[in-house]
This record gives C-alpha cells, sequence and structure tokens, in this order.
C-alpha cells in the first residue's frame, strides 16, 4: 500500500449530506486506487452500537467505539470515511484524542437546519418537531459549530461534483489530478 491511513470526519446535522459526500469521496478514492472504508449510522448503529440511543451519554458513547474502530482500521492501512452527527466539541475531541491529531481530518458539511428541514428525507424533522422524536440535533439537542475544522463543505453548492473533488485534492494532496 503506497497511501497513508487516515481518518476522514464528517460532522454536521440529520440531512447536512455527510452520508452523499462520504460515498462520493469514497468513490473518487476507489478511482484513483486508494484503500477506504465508510463507517455511518447504517453500518454502525445497526450493528455494534445497536443498543445506543441519542441521549447525550449514549452519542459519546456511540463516537467513542467509532473512533476506537476507526484506529484499528487504520492499524490496517485503510483510509475511514466516518460521516456521524457527532454533535459537541467534547466528542469530536475524544474522537481526535483516540485516532491521533495527525491522521484526524475534521469536515464540517455546513447546511443551514432550514435547509436539513426542507429536505427532511426520512421525516425526522418533522417528528422531531411535534415531540415524537426525543433529543433530536438541532431541534431538541444542541450541535455545536466545529472551532477550527480541517474543512468546510458548503453543501448548498449545486455542483458537487465540484465541490468533491475539491476535498479529495485537499485530503491527498500528493494525488495529481
Ligand atoms: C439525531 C437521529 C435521532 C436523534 C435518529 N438525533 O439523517 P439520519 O437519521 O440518517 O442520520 C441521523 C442518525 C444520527 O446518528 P449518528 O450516529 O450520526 O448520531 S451521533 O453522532 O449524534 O451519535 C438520523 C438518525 O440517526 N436519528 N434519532 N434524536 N439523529
Amino acid at each position: 500500500l503506497k497511501q497513508k491511513a487516515k481518518v476522514i470526519w464528517f460532522t454536521g446535522l440529520s440531512g447536512s449530506g455527510k452520508t452523499t459526500l462520504a460515498s462520493m469521496l469514497e468513490k473518487r478514492l476507489f478511482e484513483l486506487n486508494y484503500f477506504c472504508q465508510i463507517l455511518d449510522g447504517d453500518n454502525v448503529r445497526s450493528g455494534i452500537n445497536k443498543n445506543l440511543k441519542f441521549t447525550e451519554e449514549d452519542r459519546m458513547e456511540n463516537i467513542r467505539r467509532i473512533a476506537e474502530v476507526s484506529k484499528l482500521f487504520m492499524n490496517c492501512g485503510i483510509i475511514l470515511i466516518c460521516a456521524f452527527i457527532s454533535p459537541t466539541r467534547e466528542m469530536r475531541e475524544m474522537a481526535k484524542e483516540i485516532i491521533g491529531e495527525d491522521d484526524f481530518l475534521e469536515i464540517f458539511v455546513d447546511t443551514p437546519i432550514e435547509i436539513c428541514e426542507q429536505r427532511d428525507p426520512k421525516g425526522l424533522y418533522k417528528k422531531a418537531r411535534s415531540g415524537e422524536i426525543k433529543n433530536f440535533t438541532g431541534i431538541s439537542s444542541p450541535f455545536e459549530v466545529p472551532n477550527k475544522p480541517f474543512l468546510v463543505v458548503d453543501n448548498t453548492n449545486p455542483n458537487m461534483e465540484d465541490t468533491v473533488r475539491n476535498m479529495t485534492k485537499k485530503i491527498i494532496p500528493e494525488v495529481r489530478f
């Protein structure tokens, strides 16, 4: 393997576009012969973290396990693409400490909550507003904007391909395009 293992950590609200960006990035990296693995709610909260809910404490444990698993993958030389709300600075700080500062690339998917709520692909914001879902990030549970992310992605830009190209350049600076 010629690649340097690292963790690309997407943070942002539900519906901000983390998962979409993560899979576009994965595709791009595969095309460039980089070996990577996505971790997101779909493959983590349905399996290893099945027993966790959305209290502050459970989210903290969710992120802790994800960071530890990421470190194991990283030791195999794999590039991790993690897409979790990871709503507080404390949670992301913890992940950074477990993974190691130099290998932790925090990408903030900065989509305004109004837009996430308009999109509402799973109808979760609606349920959060009606009180059917409690502790919903941005509505009844906090989201703290990162202080010094590695990168901020404006996900309202319709040209996602451009966004992903620029993101890839920044993540893998040694690649020629
Ligand atoms: C936030 C919730 C909640 C609550 C269920 N708050 O848009 P989605 O559906 O697919 O992504 C959200 C996902 C968030 O899981 P994470 O593991 O990323 O969260 S954290 O990092 O805070 O631990 C959403 C769904 O789960 N979901 N209930 N109350 N998102």
